[in-house]
């Protein structure tokens, strides 16, 4: 590149700065400020923002009813291994100018298939020798890696939890790639998302026969991971539904049953995104508690839903409210380690110029700056945590602390109540107090 002119795919845009909440500037973040420290940490740190390759470069703005709207000037149509190169290059300009520590993709997102396994196999080795090079060059770090195994039409029954035994070959062959190639580039983490590990009908299905080979996958997974030294955190990514009508990894209480029943509990972190909380009938705030209490949250796919449309909308998530649950809980759980941010969203099929995609990631990851801070402050309050805390208090002390050590069973907690007699309920939940309370910090 040296003496070369780099091509430039977003020209007339510089590298994103904090200009802070009174700019008005659409290119600059009015919130995020990588090197603010909060608690002790830089909110780079804290947030560890990604940008989804699938989404961000590969997304042509396509619905179910029409085709793709996107304006991609260096997009030639084709899904040539010249255009991966190229796209490389973008994704790369992209991030950078952005400013996001990490970027996250498919296999299929970054490299063609082939006439066959082996020819795939190499056009993701060329162009993984190029997203190194340009992780080198750009300082950029892979968040995880996972593998498509949802769109080509071989796993039309499924991947792992195909009724055919060459399809769930074929799905080991290539996700023991993807791990190799995430673990060369030293990704902090792998994804598995079970696009249609599911069903679309139960007369023509084996549930139980499908979960212990989906378990059996993941165990081949954990071994294949061991053998090459591979330190990354595997995660599962919970979605209820889309594009089968059942996914077994449906919400996070469904995972963690899995993961427990078929002992790898111990092996897989939850990679939590808040449409599909909301698909699953929760809040991301319900599945981001549930993870938090099996000590399971590991990352997050941040964007939002459309809760008037039934569908996966991925949008970016601008809701501060939302973001400051978020926050709340990814504190709570003493931040990230391995897990980030991940904007697994998409800029609407209406925004189809280059400049949206700066748009979108900017507003972003203001909104989670300023959840950040929110949090932040309701921690340092005090307030909501000494409620919760009192709320509890009867457990502290008494037959609430025998209770909970394990010194007393049915027939002590009987003669203890047939001579207390009875109880009046003494303690309001406070909810609206607490709503109020929350209000007063956003
Ligand atoms: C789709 C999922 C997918 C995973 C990665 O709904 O969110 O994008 O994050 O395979
Ligand atoms: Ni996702
Ligand atoms: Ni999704």
């Amino acid at each position: 590149m040296s003496a070369k002119m780099k091509k430039e795919f977003f020209p007339g845009i510089s590298k994103i700065q904090f200009e802070g909440p009174r700019s008005r500037n659409p290119l600059a973040f009015k919130h995020y400020n990588p090197e603010e420290v909060v608690d002790g940490k830089t909110m780079r740190d804290h947030l560890r923002f990604s940008v989804t390759y699938w989404h961000s470069i590969r997304g042509q703005l396509a619905d179910m009813f029409g085709s793709g709207t996107a304006v991609r000037p260096w997009e030639d149509g084709t899904n040539s291994m010249k255009m991966a190169e190229t796209r490389v290059r973008v994704a790369f300009e992209f991030i950078d100018k952005l400013g996001a520590p990490f970027y996250a993709f498919h296999d299929r997102d970054v490299a063609p298939e082939g006439a066959s396994l082996r020819e795939t196999n190499a056009n993701l080795d060329r162009i993984v020798r190029i997203l190194k090079e340009e992780q080198q060059r750009t300082g950029v770090r892979l968040l995880w890696g996972t593998a498509c195994l949802f769109a080509h039409p071989r796993f039309v029954h499924g991947a792992a939890t195909s009724c055919n035994a060459d399809v769930f070959a074929y799905a080991a062959a290539q996700v023991k790639k993807a791990i190799e190639v995430t673990h060369l580039l030293g990704g902090e983490g792998y994804v598995f998302w079970g696009g249609r590990e599911g069903y679309s009908t139960l007369w023509n299905t084996d549930i139980k026969r499908e979960l212990e080979h989906l378990a059996k996958f993941l165990h081949m997974a954990v071994a294949h991971r061991k053998s090459i030294g591979f330190k990354g955190q595997f995660y599962i990514e919970p979605k209820p539904k889309e594009p089968t009508k059942h996914q077994y990894d449906s919400d996070a209480a469904a995972c963690l049953n899995f993961l427990r029943e078929f002992g790898l509990k111990d092996h897989l972190k939850l990679n939590l995104e808040t449409n599909h909380a909301t698909l699953a009938g929760h809040t991301m705030q319900h599945e981001m508690e549930v993870a938090i209490a099996a000590d399971a949250l590991g990352s997050i796919d941040a964007n939002t839903g459309d809760l008037l449309l039934g569908w996966d909308t991925d949008q970016f998530p601008t809701n501060v409210y939302l973001t400051t649950e978020m926050m709340l809980g990814i504190l709570k759980m003493g931040g990230f380690s391995t897990g980030g941010t991940n904007f697994d969203a998409k800029v609407r099929r209406e925004s189809f110029e280059p400049v949206d995609l700066f748009h979108a990631h900017i507003g972003g990851m203001d909104a989670f700056a300023r959840g950040l801070k929110i949090a932040s402050a309701i921690r340092k309050d005090g307030r909501l945590a000494g409620f919760v805390k009192s709320r509890y208090s009867s457990w502290d002390t008494g037959i609430g602390a025998d209770i909970e050590k394990g010194k007393v069973g049915f027939k002590q907690l009987e003669a203890y109540m047939l001579k207390k007699g009875d109880i009046t309920p003494n303690t309001s939940g406070r909810q609206e107090f607490l709503e109020n309370l929350i209000n007063e910090f956003i």
